[in-house]
């Protein structure tokens, strides 16, 4: 589309289309109305301009055409809230086999961390036709994670985790930007989005000897002694973890949550926010023990525990093999 009419950006991804119709279709439906309004105002007004010798006459207005031209127009305008509302949730519910990638934001850069341990700066490399989950963080202030081409946009908050979603189709290298002012250097905070063929990743992914997260989180849990308290048997003073992801968790003050990453995340910095159910408040409190690096570890971890292994966005063509496989990490 937009190498034919260079009003776009790229388009790059499976959202990019589905958000460009809907502009569009907003756009014609104004246009169409404001023209219909502009018509009426203009030809009216011709039509009924003063001529000498014609007298107003009193017109007693019509319940017919008032409801008519309230109730019609409500149905047109209500299409853009239903197409926009269909995409909203597309785009803020990640598929569940996403590659999961973890970005922690600060002034001015953006740090990537892939499950397979590798690490970019103001870079993101990624394969074409695999959803990809953004799990997202901020060490300072707000920032924003925008990717123009791609059409989506999240706001990135210290202190607790935000994600967003895509699924890149053309390969290149795109423009990723903050899009929140977040201080003096803020117009600099931007970087690249690198889109590449399956084999090309898989190949650019192999490059390296690195720990994948999770066993940079499993080696956190046993130094910072984690695993003294949450062992897989039920001997330990805390809870065992295994499996507890994604799962409700029974509180101490009788609510149900769902142990999803804020979760984990909160329950590592600030214990006694919430108390499971039969424990004790004895768990001590990680904040400004573990940098925002290590508590992404420690939750991509957690997480394994429940999980199969994520991060399979190299081993494109044999998905289901190895994503299939059940997950028999131990917690010490
Ligand atoms: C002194 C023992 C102790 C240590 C050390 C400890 N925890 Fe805990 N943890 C607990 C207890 C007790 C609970 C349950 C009560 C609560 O929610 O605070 C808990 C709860 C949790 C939960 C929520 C579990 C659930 O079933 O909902 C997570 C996640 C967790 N801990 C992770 C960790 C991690 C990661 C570490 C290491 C960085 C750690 N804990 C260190 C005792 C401990
Ligand atoms: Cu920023």
């Amino acid at each position: 589309m937009s190498k034919y009419l260079p009003l776009w950006p790229d388009q790059a991804s499976t959202m990019a289309g589905q958000v460009d119709a809907l502009f569009i279709y907003v756009l014609l439906v104004s246009g169409i109305m404001t023209a219909l309004i502009f018509i009426a105002v203009t030809v009216l007004a011709i039509k009924y301009r003063r001529v000498p010798g014609r007298k107003a006459q009193q017109i007693e207005g019509s319940t017919f055409l008032e409801i008519g031209w309230s109730v019609l127009p409500f149905f047109v305008m209500i299409t853009f809230f239903i197409w926009g509302a269909i995409i909203y949730f597309q785009e803020r519910t990640p598929p569940a086999d996403a590659t999961e990638v973890y970005v922690v934001a600060k002034q001015w850069m953006w740090k990537i961390e892939h499950m397979e341990g590798q690490r970019e700066i103001n870079e993101l490399h990624v394969p074409t036709g695999q959803n990809v989950k953004l799990i997202m963080t901020s060490q300072d202030v707000i920032h924003s994670f925008f990717i123009p081409a791609f059409r989506i946009k999240q706001d990135v908050l210290p202190g607790r985790y935000t994600t967003l979603w895509f699924k890149a189709t053309v390969p290149g290298r795109y423009h990723l930007f903050c899009a929140e002012y977040c201080g003096t250097m803020h117009s600099g905070m931007g970087g690249d989005i690198v889109v590449m063929e399956p084999q090309d990743y898989a190949k650019w992914m192999a490059g390296g000897p690195f720990a994948p997260l999770q066993d940079t989180g499993k080696e956190l849990f046993a130094s910072l002694g984690c695993a003294t308290c949450h062992r897989s048997d039920i001997q330990g003073r805390g809870p065992n973890l295994q499996g507890i992801y994604n799962k409700p968790v029974l509180l101490e003050d009788g609510r149900t949550v769902v142990a999803d990453e804020n979760y984990v995340r909160e329950s590592i910095l600030n214990p006694t926010a919430k108390i499971v159910s039969g424990y004790k408040p004895v768990m001590p409190t990680f904040q400004g023990i573990v940098s925002d690096e290590q508590l992404n570890a420690l939750v991509a971890y957690v997480k394994s525990l429940s999980q199969p292994p994520v991060g399979t966005a190299g081993l494109q063509g044999q998905p289901a093999a190895s994503a299939a496989q059940p997950q028999n990490t131990q917690v010490q």
